[in-house]
């Protein structure tokens, strides 16, 4: 018992809910503190999972780690990933429901990982067929082609994921994957014509200009240096360390050849990267009448070869819009801001909409077609909250998306405990808890929230200005406890105003995003999309079964086993961790049926070992008798046995560790006399 003890000091404890000192967040970082020190990442509160990333290789996900937690019981190994995967898995199979694994954590914390080890899991342990090995190979490889075009190198992760990533995979009755889906949300495009200092454009310009072979490049008209392009040159940062870009490129090049793409698929792919490349080095002189002409002719003849559209066209664009004028469409010239505008938006929409279509190509791979009905698991992988120097229309896309999935995460964990206590017959009195449906409300609320003020800015053609946007948000959200405008200009030695900003008070912390450049007023049609995705997606979660990975980022420096306090208490309380855990100590630290509860137990009391014959709550009963549980300690619900204090559990455990030692010798000196 006291070795058990010791260990347990060392390494801390397994689940938060079974932590013996009152429920205060130091206690909670310490034991948090105490695992991580010890390569522990993993801990449970009740069955969510905290992870933190280790920020090095750690030997815990080899074929051999999957197999053991493949269909063992939640709580008997300890917290991992596959635990979390192996449950949703088991559940699904025997109760035949739909589930999702929501993957949440800042910038950096660990989700991308996560899910990846989590569809490792699925790939090796589930059941296939030789036929099924392509859907299986097709799925697992699906995520090198999306992170090439959908992440990319940022200050905060090297491998941040600029997109939102929800994927369903689909299992057959026999629980074998036999397909998959997934759906995208809002790929971060400004970041194809525009880095910000220490960092990338997406990760597949680098890898084509590393890894491409001369024809291929030759083809394109690329030259392999990327200080050429100069939309891969604005952080400063082309070459990074962690990033072996030419091996990165062989990996896509033979995933893209198991998920069905021809050989004209990737001549057309590639060539729209590469065009993209090539409109970036465009540049734009003034004729004499002010109007912008391109100065250099090789580029474009470039794009208009790898695009295929006609030269005169593609010039057209670049220089010129379309007006309406009497029903009539007139082409009016632009000066060359315009033109330098113009360019990066057909840049930015030209590998928007190749994303999306690569989506759809490797959705079509991943189809099941036949009809039998399946169950599903789905992960969702998300870009983190972030913070950066300049935030932008994306940023607040970005952190509006978090926020709803934090009130999502708050109303099924309290609603799920609350229908529990009241399913299982047992009182509750709620806890209190920050609701962030404040801030949700603030933004996507009918007329008077934010995008809605967006969107009845645009209808304003000619008159809306970013200024005029940021006083109809002050006019209709200024008193609101989680809005904050701020005048940077000084109107006393400026006439007149020519930024400002405005700031939100989220739920991971303040936000200060910027209206410059009329980034907001020319994003109203995205922004309401984009809540509109987030709405469908909430949908689609709250018809399945939730499981819950709570990422935490340890350091700001990427550095393994530094642990910084400060940040991982800030992550500890906006995660609601706290509130979580109190929740599920409130009432009662611990539940298990009645049936795991004898089967792990049984052998500490003579009437139930080795065998109960009888209903299992009532081998529960005649256990916890001898036990010597005082009957508040417990309560004994329709399947389940409640326990309220976690010592009660520690003390039943600790039994049951001398317990299998003194079998474990019995059988020992069982097989000695027998020799
Ligand atoms: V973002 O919101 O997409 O910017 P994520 O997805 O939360 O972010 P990611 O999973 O990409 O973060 O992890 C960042 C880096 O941490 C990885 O590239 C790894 O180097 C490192 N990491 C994360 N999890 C693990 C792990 N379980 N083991 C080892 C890890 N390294
Ligand atoms: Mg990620």
């Amino acid at each position: 018992m006291e070795g058990a003890l010791i260990a347990r000091d060392r390494v801390g404890v397994q689940d938060f809910v079974l932590l013996d000192s009152h429920t205060s967040e130091t206690s909670f970082l310490n034991n948090l503190r105490k695992r991580y020190q010890e390569n522990l990442i993993y801990t449970y509160i009740g069955t969510l999972l905290v992870s933190v990333n280790p920020y090095k290789e750690l030997d815990i996900y080899t074929v051999t780690q999957m197999q053991l937690y493949r269909g063992v019981n939640f709580f008997e190994l300890p917290p991992h990933l596959y635990a979390i995967a192996d449950n949703a898995y088991r559940v699904m199979c025997s109760e035949y429901n739909n589930h999702f694994i929501l993957i949440s954590g800042e910038s950096g914390a660990g989700k991308t990982e996560a899910s990846k080890k989590i569809l490792q899991y699925y790939a090796v342990t589930c059941p296939t067929t030789e036929q099924l090995q392509i859907v299986r190979d097709r799925l697992l490889l699906s995520n090198p082609v999306l992170e090439a075009f959908g992440n990319a190198k940022t200050l905060r992760n090297d491998n941040s994921s600029r997109f939102g990533k929800y994927m369903d995979i689909q299992f057959d009755f026999k629980g074998a994957p036999v397909g998959g889906h997934i759906l995208s949300y809002l790929i971060e495009k400004s970041r194809v014509v525009h880095q910000n200092h220490g960092e990338r454009n997406f990760h597949i310009f680098y890898q084509l200009l590393e890894g491409g072979d001369k024809d291929l490049l030759c083809w394109l008209g690329l030259e392999r240096n990327p200080q050429k392009y100069a939309y891969l040159i604005q952080g400063r940062c082309a070459k990074v360390f962690s990033i072996n870009d030419k091996n990165d490129w062989k990996i896509v090049r033979k995933a893209f050849s198991i998920i069905d793409f021809t050989e004209k698929d990737l001549e057309h792919l590639f060539g729209i990267v590469a065009s993209v490349l090539h409109l970036g080095n465009i540049q734009f002189e003034e004729d004499s009448n002010g109007h912008a002409i391109i100065r250099n002719g090789t580029q474009i003849k470039w794009i208009s070869k790898l695009l295929g559209v006609h030269l005169s066209i593609l010039q057209e664009a670049l220089t010129h819009r379309k007006i309406e004028a009497r029903s009539e469409e007139v082409l009016s010239p632009l000066n060359v801001d315009l033109a330098f505008y113009a360019r990066d938006a057909v840049a930015k929409a030209i590998y928007g909409r190749t994303f999306t279509w690569l989506v759809n190509k490797i959705n079509g791979s991943l189809a099941n077609k036949d009809s039998t009905r399946k169950t599903v698991i789905g992960l969702l992988d998300i870009y983190g909250f972030e913070v950066l120097d300049t935030n932008s229309f994306e940023q607040f896309c970005i952190n509006y998306c978090n926020e709803k999935l934090q009130q999502l995460l708050i109303e099924m964990t309290l609603k799920a405990e609350q229908e529990e206590y009241e399913l299982e017959g047992i009182e509750w009195e709620p806890i209190p808890y920050f609701n962030n449906k404040i801030i949700c409300d603030l933004v996507e609320q009918k007329h008077k929230g934010i995008i809605s003020i967006l969107d009845e800015e645009c209808l304003r053609p000619g008159e809306a200005t970013d200024l005029s946007f940021l006083e109809k948000l002050e006019e209709k959200v200024g008193d609101h406890a989680h809005f904050v405008t701020r005048k940077l200009a000084d109107q006393k030695t400026r006439k007149s105003i020519d930024w400002v900003d405005f700031r939100l008070l989220h739920y991971a912390g303040e936000v200060t995003y910027c209206a410059l450049n009329k980034l907001f007023s020319m994003s109203s049609q995205v922004a309401t999309q984009f809540k509109n995705s987030l709405m469908s997606l909430i949908e689609i979660l709250m018809s399945k079964e939730p499981s819950y990975v709570r990422c935490i980022k340890p350091n700001e420096n990427k550095e393994p086993g530094k642990f910084d306090d400060f940040l991982i208490r800030h992550q500890v309380k906006y995660l609601g961790l706290m509130e979580h855990l109190r929740v599920r100590r409130a009432g009662f630290a611990y539940r298990r049926k009645y049936e795991l509860f004898l089967q792990r137990y049984k052998s500490l009391c003579p009437a139930t070992w080795p065998h109960w014959h009888g209903p299992a709550a009532e081998g529960v009963e005649r256990l916890i008798k001898h036990l010597g549980y005082k009957p508040e300690e417990y309560k004994l619900g329709r399947t389940k046995i409640f326990i309220r204090f976690p010592k009660t559990l520690f003390a039943t455990e600790d039994a049951f560790e001398i317990r299998k030692h003194l079998l474990g010798m019995a059988a020992l000196e069982a097989c000695w006399r027998g020799a």
